[in-house]
């Protein structure tokens, strides 16, 4: 691919990030308040605006209801595209009410299905409000027990609500199922596997994909070949970008295993289908700042990206058909090892932003702005409000 044809490639990547990274958020033991962390939906919204003017790759911005609940979703719509930004995914929350302790879509009680179900609803009816064409479902629906509940029982359940969820999605809206294979539930999870959300997106419908939550994997799973299993069968929907050590970290995407997010990547490009899927962050920022990390992250995935684009697929068919196992995985390894940040730096120059976005930021005074106009908070963050 020539350059020319490789910056436009890598001009079409857009990035979704989430409003949940801009607020204060914490493990079990503490949230640490960040000096200027947004404290509303409409400050995380402005948050998301500045990532995208300074990275010029991150036009929407997906919500979660209700911690980015509003009274006036038109409104919301407006304020977000006065900064710049559109709304993007809007994520039902099935898990912060006392109701959902023993599941949401799943729930043994009926009158808690029907709750969750309408919750669900309501976010579809948000979606066409705002403008979003995405509606991402992650169930904390599991078991603690052996024996707690009937696990055919709750998958009866599961596909019998998430049915009634699929018929109330306009045309041209998509569900996206999100897996994860424990937490909180430690025993049984309703959906735990890529294999469990890609059956029940079968089940439901065109309009179902699986979403790919890249820290919700058991450690050591190849990630990428799930991503290419998803992708032949026309089932992967989007990704929930962060990195793990150990279990759900939600760490910088790239910051453990830049490695695994290229192989991830490659993937992608060599199905050439980046324009099908929803590239969306899923991080929290506990330590460190929130603004910069996101940037930093929405970059290294750009990274990631422009290798996999340098791949030299047609050496590399020639190597693999010839059985020659190094030789192959030599050409994989090379592309991961180019130094892409001249490329980089010419996809930014095109995209009017700096070449070093991060930079741009520590060194613009934003934060300083930011601190003086918000202060420093503890009382409203997303995840203090659960
Ligand atoms: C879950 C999952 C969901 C996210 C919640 C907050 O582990 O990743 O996507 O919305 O956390
Ligand atoms: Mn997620
Ligand atoms: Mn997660």
């Amino acid at each position: 691919m020539d350059e020319t044809a490789l910056l436009r490639q890598l001009a079409q990547l857009e990035i979704e990030t989430p409003s949940w990274g801009y607020g204060n958020s914490g493990t079990r033991f503490h949230v640490y308040p960040w000096p200027g962390a947004a404290r509303n939906a409409h400050e995380r919204i402005a948050d998301a605006a500045l990532v995208h003017r300074l990275t010029g790759c991150c036009p929407s911005v997906a919500l979660h209801i209700p911690w980015d609940a509003v009274a006036d979703y038109g409104e919301l719509r407006q304020f977000a595209e006065a900064q710049g930004v559109r709304i993007g995914a809007i994520n039902p929350n099935l898990f912060g009410a006392d109701d959902y302790r023993l599941g949401s879509l799943c729930n043994p009680d009926k009158r808690i299905r029907l709750r969750a179900l309408d919750h669900c609803r309501e976010c579809i009816a948000i979606a066409s409000e705002v403008g979003s064409t995405i509606v991402s479902l992650w169930l904390a629906d599991g078991t603690n027990y052996p024996g707690q509940d009937d696990l055919r029982g709750r998958y009866a359940r599961l596909t019998a609500s998430l049915e009634e969820v699929y018929a109330a999605l306009p045309p041209g809206m998509r569900l996206l199922v999100e897996y994860k294979f424990f937490e909180p539930g430690f025993y049984s999870t309703d959906i735990a596997d890529w294999g469990t959300a890609a059956l029940v997106c079968r089940r439901l419908g065109d309009q179902a994909q699986v979403l790919v939550d890249t820290g919700h994997h058991p450690q050591g799973t190849n990630v990428e070949q799930i991503v290419a299993l998803l992708l032949a069968e026309r089932l992967l929907g989007g990704f929930h970008f962060n990195n793990r050590k150990y279990a759900d970290d939600d760490l910088i995407v790239g910051s453990i295993d830049p490695f695994e997010l290229f192989r991830i990547m490659r993937e992608i490009a060599a199905a050439d289908a980046a324009r099908d899927i929803a590239f969306m962050i899923d991080q929290s920022h506990n330590v460190e700042g929130k603004i910069d990390a996101m940037i930093h992250s929405v970059m290294n995935i750009q990274t990631a990206y422009a290798k996999a684009l340098l791949v030299d697929e047609a050496r590399l068919e020639e190597a693999q058909a010839a059985g020659d196992v190094l030789g192959a995985h030599r050409i994989l390894f090379q592309a991961f090892e180019t130094d892409v940040r001249p490329l980089l730096a010419r996809l930014r120059e095109q995209l009017g932003v700096s070449e070093d976005p991060v930079a741009a930021f520590r060194e613009g005074g934003y934060g300083a702005a930011l601190v003086h106009e918000r202060g420093i908070t503890s009382s409203e963050s997303a995840y203090e409000q659960l």
